[in-house]
């Protein structure tokens, strides 16, 4: 850590130090966190942030923009090469704002716009009633079935019935891959625009462990700090030919990059996050090596080991499983809520988050289950052997949920094998 912060701001330096700490003698498995890598936190603090840049590289509203122009190249270059598409927008400040700018770019106030209900694994911003896209828009929801996998013939069902202008896909609680060609049938069914949602998942795109959807959605975007292993921010991905400035343009496939270009800025956004854009340069870098494509499968090995753990002990999984990297567990039958096992697990030293599980009669704020990922204990290093482990300590912990010493001992056994897992180990 930069020692010129200590000395100007003990406090904020400490506070650094304490988090630090924290993230190295537990176990994070918030399935949307990750950590990123030295080089990334390196880009993430330099003097990139001083400068303002609004608009795009070649066409911008301020002078001295020569070095951030060539960031952003790079960072929109490597992301189309890496998701296999002709545009790249690199510029969204997170997931949201880069969700507000679809649905500015591609429909109009008061018009019908289809999502995964939150309850259900979706996203706020895929049409949740208090989020903007259910507030601005006329916002449908569809779900899975009791299985808990995305019921696409009920998905199909509503379509027909309601026919949304734009369907959002992709999920933060969903253990399961998406059918991407399936999706496109049932959006074609009335003409919506398909945008895909693949922040959870982006790395393992990347990794070749989940299918992708380019070239068969119209949209794609994704936040970089989930498994892709960026810092906080956002892309938005798509195909088409950019527009030549200010000529108007109709709302068609080719306009896409000019439609979502607009959108950000003038439409939603002011300067961009320079310093944010050139550490997502640095993850992409990062994520095209063979390196990443081997931790992307280890993510998935590693979820279906803790899967396969969990369930030998009797913890009822939506769907039964993982494909992907995370999982949900019903915690029902166990006699505690989602939100004592987060407590209880946190004082064990294990991360986790209380999640809704499909049909669940409990409310969001205490509900029935936990969900948990293996991003950033696979980016430690850590392996099968060590999700049996893990499985055992959450076993441990919630069958001993209000038994402070069990817990106390279940986390230094944790601090323990972390010491040989360091938060973003250099090969
Ligand atoms: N907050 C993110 C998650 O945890 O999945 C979604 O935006």
């Amino acid at each position: 850590m930069n020692s010129s912060l200590q000395s100007a701001d003990a406090e904020i330096y400490q506070l650094i130090q304490q988090e630090t700490q924290r993230q190295s003698e537990g176990l994070e498995m918030i399935p949307s966190e990750n950590h990123t890598s030295p080089a990334v936190l390196a880009a993430l603090g330099s003097r990139l942030t001083d400068k303002y840049s609004e608009g795009y590289p070649g066409l911008r509203y301020y002078g001295g923009c020569e070095y951030v122009d060539a960031v952003e190249n790079l960072a929109r270059e490597r992301a189309k090469a890496l998701f296999g598409v002709t545009h790249a927008n690199v510029q969204p400040y997170s997931g949201s704002p880069a969700n507000h700018a679809i649905y500015f770019a591609l429909v109009n106030p008061g018009d019908t716009i289809m999502g995964m209900h939150l309850y259900y694994g979706g996203h706020m911003t895929h049409g949740l009633k208090v989020n903007f896209s259910g507030v601005y828009y006329r916002s449908v929801q569809y779900q899975t079935g009791r299985d808990g996998y995305l019921d696409y013939e009920a998905m199909a069902e509503l379509v027909k019935q309601e026919q949304p202008k734009l369907i959002f896909v992709g999920a933060t609680a969903y253990p399961r891959i998406f059918d991407w060609m399936k999706l496109r049938q049932i959006a074609d069914l009335c003409g919506a625009w398909l945008a895909a949602d693949i922040s959870h998942i982006a790395g393992l795109i990347v990794a070749g462990a989940h299918p992708s959807p380019a070239g068969i959605v119209d949209v794609m975007m994704t936040t970089t700090h989930k498994t892709l292993r960026g810092p906080r921010g956002a892309l938005i991905l798509c195909n088409g030919n950019p527009s030549t400035p200010l000529k108007k343009v109709e709302r068609t496939k080719n306009n896409l990059p000019t439609l979502i270009d607009r959108a950000i800025i003038p439409g939603l956004q002011g300067g961009p996050h320079n310093h944010q854009t050139a550490a997502i340069a640095v993850a992409l870098k990062e994520a095209a090596t063979p390196a990443f494509k081997e931790y992307g499968k280890q993510i998935v090995r590693n979820a279906k080991k803790l899967a396969e753990e969990l369930l030998a002990r009797d913890y009822q999984l939506v769907t039964g499983g993982t494909d992907n990297h995370l999982l949900l567990i019903d915690l029902t039958n166990k006699g505690v809520s989602g939100q004592d096992a987060e407590k209880a697990l946190g004082r064990a030293g294990i991360t986790v988050n209380k999640n809704t599980v499909p049909f669940d009669p409990r409310s969001p704020f205490d509900p029935s289950g936990l969900r948990l990922g293996t991003p950033a204990l696979t980016t430690r290093g850590m392996q099968e052997a060590e999700m049996t482990r893990i499985a055992a300590w959450i076993d441990e912990a919630l069958r001993n949920s209000t038994d402070e010493e069990k817990l106390k001992k279940i986390r230094e056994e944790i601090r323990e094998m972390t010491k040989r897992f360091p938060l973003y180990p250099t090969l």
